[in-house]
């Protein structure tokens, strides 16, 4: 791994809160992903599944946890089963974690290898009730492929169909949610990597500048500094590119007078960030780029405010909107026949403004989080309006990464990333 360890008792303070919610005498089992082929011998680069990854900081593949809390012996309470490695395994595959160095990450003492898995699982079934299964519940998650996690849930329930099968996820979903210290000093470091890579390509961007250029300044700049890579798929959209949401080709030439659209960030220690900025092609917005910037702008400030503890958010979502609308109104946008006549279930400004406001963030981009419980001191969420004006031929995201507070004003964790009109500029020029 490229990215400093990570202290364990921030693994074992996450396993408690999920023993915590568990059913008595149960079991819950967590796997790693697997590593993707291509074809040929040739494979995706590894991705850990986050639930492991969040409850033992294992970060490699063909890894189980085990929890069982209730179990009659202390060594049986919670289990790691790995990939063997020895001298010979690791002169031939590389170095893989040995007991000792899973004990170190996870703060787990019981390792064993993954060859004894099914006897060790055999015995503790004999003194459960219940088991764990971890679905992905997800509101976004759309899954073709089966995942190491799911092939093994069939197996599990059909070889124990006897015990209740309880859900996992529910409980992922609102602890993943609210963050830990050490998990926003991770999410931090993500986000001042990004910060670096956005300093680094303010001076680079001219006009005919490709935009994959741009993409290649900034993997640079993430990976010297110990980020794998993109925290997702990277969006540098110039011109009218910025007006499909999802562009990720980012294969065409910046021109004079246009913007850019750059939603990119660095992940860290599988931590994301998630950064978009909108960038003028020639180092100066034009005076309507500008007004329709700091329009958003002003709603990024207003929406920012709003992430408070007891926030509901499909209200945050209505109020947003209603500050977007008279933006939408001051920029001649929008005008007052549109508002009156508009349907309530699509209201006018989404013409101009057609997705979320905010997701929740962390191990993953679009983070866990159950949407219909009031927001909580700690969760982490991006807040991201934006204004795309296809026949202008630019469109305008702004986003930032906030930390709700217990008390006082929302913390962003962005908040040294440049922003401002004024200062992009002056970067731009030097
Ligand atoms: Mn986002």
């Amino acid at each position: 791994m490229k990215y400093h360890t990570i202290d364990s008792n921030l693994f074992v303070k996450n396993r408690n809160k999920f023993i915590a919610q568990m059913k008595p005498n149960s079991v819950a089992i967590f796997n790693s992903n697997d590593i993707y082929p291509v074809s040929a011998d040739s494979s995706l680069p590894f991705a850990q599944h986050r639930d492991i990854f969040y409850l033992s900081g294992i970060d490699q593949e063909e890894s189980i946890l085990l929890l069982f809390p209730d179990a009659p012996y202390e060594n049986q309470r919670e289990m790691l089963f790995l990939k063997e490695t020895n001298e010979h395994i690791a002169i031939w595959e590389g170095a893989k974690l040995n007991k000792e160095q899973a004990f170190t990450t996870s703060g787990i003492k019981t390792v064993y290898w993954l060859q004894n898995f099914e006897k060790v699982l055999a015995e503790l079934m004999t003194y459960s009730d219940t088991i764990y299964i971890n679905t992905n519940e997800h509101y976004r998650a759309e899954v073709e492929t089966e995942t190491r996690e799911a092939r093994f849930v069939k197996w599990w329930k059909n070889k124990y169909p006897a015990h209740t099968v309880a859900k996992s996820n529910p409980i992922l979903q609102r602890i993943r949610s609210v963050k830990e210290p050490e998990e926003i000093a991770l999410i931090q470091e993500a986000c001042n990597i990004t910060d670096k890579a956005f300093r680094r390509i303010l001076p680079f961007v001219k006009p005919g500048v490709m935009e994959y250029e741009i993409e290649a300044e900034m993997i640079h700049e993430f990976v010297r500094n110990r980020s794998k890579g993109f925290a997702y798929t990277p969006i540098i959209a110039s011109g009218n590119s910025a007006n499909v949401l999802h562009y990720i080709e980012n294969n065409k030439a910046c021109n004079d007078g246009e913007l850019i659209l750059m939603d990119t960030a660095a992940e860290y220690a599988n931590y994301s960030s998630d950064l978009t900025r909108t960038i003028p092609v020639s180092g100066r917005y034009s005076p309507r780029q500008k007004a329709v910037y700091n329009a958003v702008l002003r709603v990024k400030n207003e929406a920012t405010k709003m992430l408070t503890p007891g926030t509901l958010w499909k209200q945050y979502h209505i109020e947003v909107g209603q500050i977007m609308t008279s933006e939408l109104l001051g920029l001649g946008l929008l005008d007052k026949a549109d508002v009156q006549n508009e349907d309530p279930e699509w209201p006018a400004y989404k013409k101009y403004f057609m997705h979320g406001t905010s997701h929740h963030m962390g191990l993953d981009t679009h983070d866990y989080g159950i949407l219909t419980e009031p927001m909580k001191a700690n969760m982490v969420f991006t807040v991201e309006p934006g204004i795309y004006i296809p026949a202008e031929g630019f469109g305008i995201r702004i986003e930032d990464d906030i930390v709700v507070q217990e008390t006082g004003e929302p913390f962003n964790l962005m908040k040294n990333i440049p922003i401002e009109v004024d200062e992009i500029e002056t970067l731009m020029n030097a």
